[in-house]
């Protein structure tokens, strides 16, 4: 049930606007939007409804590039998440949560606003966050919340809203990361996630106003390429052997083009250095890693290791470097050998995760904070082990447009139980909103979640939208934009090309086999277009940035 934006707030933006939404058909479709000054923002008040009653703190967690496939509690996990599980066995798990374009900046500027990307400003990686604009941390400060982030922020534009942040510079780096802060830059020693952490936790226990209810924002780097472990989790990695997904080898001859071209497979744009870990002087002397930079990104990882860390990795990699060096390799064994090496660090940096959200959970418990403190677990997307052969997201396809969301708030919810309802992250404001019983602003597009954690209403719409613009980029993923149900999916490739996917999810789960030229969906396939249609109308019939 989603709401639609502020009938005022429209009329003013349709005064503004007037191409929009129109030439479904044509190969630019939709036209692109034009920049347009935003509107004076309107003002809201911000009543809280339950004043006077101890207001509960929120601590969001997110982790980079999470994929559900790799959290216990969802069942089938390439590794166990114990602690991140602790959040599901005493709260929600959403089943159904989706993201509206699954890439790092745009799904955080969702998060924050409750808007879509054409509205909030970024569509891609490469967009700055306009941070005059309202966020939610900017509301709960209204509302006498203390904010804080510490971690991934990946804006571009410092953080607003926010009475304590010390976050990565833009992507940061996993070992002596640096921390970019009001009082400006500062360096430290160890493992990022166990630094973020270790913020956290000074914030939680030290810095912190404790007069006042609290918004955390933990946010981790890892699991993002290029996977590299911490020493503690080094040794987990060496023995396990994964279960290749049987579409590993896929060669997407049942989708179109834009599978095709993208630039994300593990055979071919994995990179042997950089991510496999092999030392470039390993490198087989006709491999011209695409990639000098990849070579020298290794370096880049690999120097800034003390001399302590270097033992210890070596120790660990260098095995695994010369059993590479002296085992001749098919082609196809040798994307196996990467697929293998990809899950080793990429299971071990989850396992870092969850290790430090196993400390912060702690603490909650220890401070007795747990009792009235929302914690929620997110990702800005899921993300492709090795489906159809692939790495990283950006593609409307289950692995990366599902995002795992779990909730736990020990004074509100009872019942540990699993979520079927759809929800997305444009949800995530104004669903933390509502659960503060604070008014969710007019202008924001999503709507209260908190309904289906109450109760799963019958009346519930089960649809969810996706518009993805970051094209060309690196992965080379076209533009695309497209509708969930229940049962279908439909994704229509745009820009420079201008190609439509249709998947019966009951019936193909894995979309592989596009239906939408077949017959006997035609008449499925006018129903979805009419829901496209009026999805793409409710949230993208104006454009603000
Ligand atoms: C980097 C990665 C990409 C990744 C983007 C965006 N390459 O460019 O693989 O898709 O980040 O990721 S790397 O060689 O630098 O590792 S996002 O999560 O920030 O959107
Ligand atoms: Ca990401």
């Amino acid at each position: 049930m989603r709401k639609d934006v502020s009938a005022v707030f429209l009329t003013v933006q349709l005064m503004l606007v007037t191409s929009c939404g129109s030439g479904e058909d044509s190969i630019r479709d939709p036209v692109a939007p034009q920049p347009v000054p935003p509107p004076s923002t309107p003002t809201y008040d911000y009543p809280r409804v339950n004043d006077g009653e101890d207001m509960p703190n929120v601590l969001f967690i997110m982790a980079d590039d999470h994929a559900i496939s790799a959290i216990s509690a969802y069942g089938n996990s390439v590794v166990p998440t114990p602690n991140i599980d602790r959040i599901a066995a005493e709260g929600v798990t959403f089943s159904n949560a989706f993201v509206t374009n699954s890439l790092c900046s745009p799904s955080r500027a969702v998060m924050l606003t409750g808007k879509m990307s054409h509205i909030n400003g970024v569509r891609g990686n490469a967009d700055v966050f306009d941070g005059s604009q309202q966020t939610l941390p900017k509301i709960l400060q209204q509302n006498g919340y203390e904010t804080a982030i510490f971690g991934k922020w990946h804006l571009k534009s410092e953080p607003t809203g926010f009475d304590y942040w010390e976050v990565l510079p833009g992507q940061g780096r996993y070992y002596k990361p640096n921390f970019l802060t009001p009082e400006g830059r500062v360096t430290e020693d160890g493992y990022v996630t166990d630094v973020i952490t270790d913020k956290t936790l000074a914030y939680l226990s030290e810095k912190r106003d404790k007069d006042k209810p609290f918004f955390l924002m933990y946010q981790h780097k890892a699991p993002h390429r290029q996977w590299w472990p911490a020493m503690e989790e080094l040794s987990s990695l060496t023995d396990k052997v994964f279960e290749e997904p049987d579409t590993l080898f896929y060669d997407q001859s049942g989708r179109g083009t834009a599978a095709m071209s993208a630039e994300m497979t593990i055979a071919q744009h994995m990179a042997l250095s950089m991510d496999n870990k092999v030392w470039p002087r390993n490198l087989p002397a006709d491999y011209s890693e695409f990639l000098s930079y990849a070579e020298q990104e290794f370096r880049d990882n690999y120097v800034l290791l003390t001399d302590e860390q270097k033992d210890r990795w070596n120790a660990v990699y260098q095995p695994i470097n010369d059993d590479f060096m002296v085992n001749p390799r098919t082609e196809r064994e040798l994307t196996q050998w990467k697929f293998q090496r990809y899950m080793q660090d990429y299971t071990a940096v989850i396992k870092s995760v969850d290790r430090n959200v196993g400390r912060v959970l702690d603490y909650l418990d220890e401070s007795g904070l747990a009792q009235n403190t929302i914690v929620v677990y997110t990702s800005d997307q899921g993300f492709y082990l090795g489906e159809f052969g692939w790495f990283d997201k950006r593609f409307m396809y289950e692995p990366s447009f599902r995002t795992p969301l779990l909730m736990r708030w020990p004074e509100k919810i009872t019942n540990p139980h699993s979520i079927k309802s759809f929800v997305q992250n444009v949800d995530f404001a104004p669903m933390i909103l509502s659960a503060l019983g604070i008014n969710v602003p007019e202008d924001m597009q999503g709507v209260n979640a908190m309904r289906v954690v109450e109760q799963e209403p019958d009346d519930w719409v089960n649809e969810a939208y996706y518009h993805y613009y970051d094209y060309p980029a690196i992965h080379m993923v076209k533009k695309h934009y497209g509708i969930r149900t229940e049962r279908y999916k439909l994704i229509h490739f745009y820009d420079d090309i201008d190609e439509w996917e249709l998947y019966d999810l009951e019936r193909d789960p894995k979309e592989i086999n596009n239906v939408f030229e077949e017959p006997r969906y035609s008449e499925v396939l006018k129903n979805i277009k009419d829901t496209l249609y009026r999805k793409k109308e409710q949230f993208e019939k104006y454009e603000v940035y």
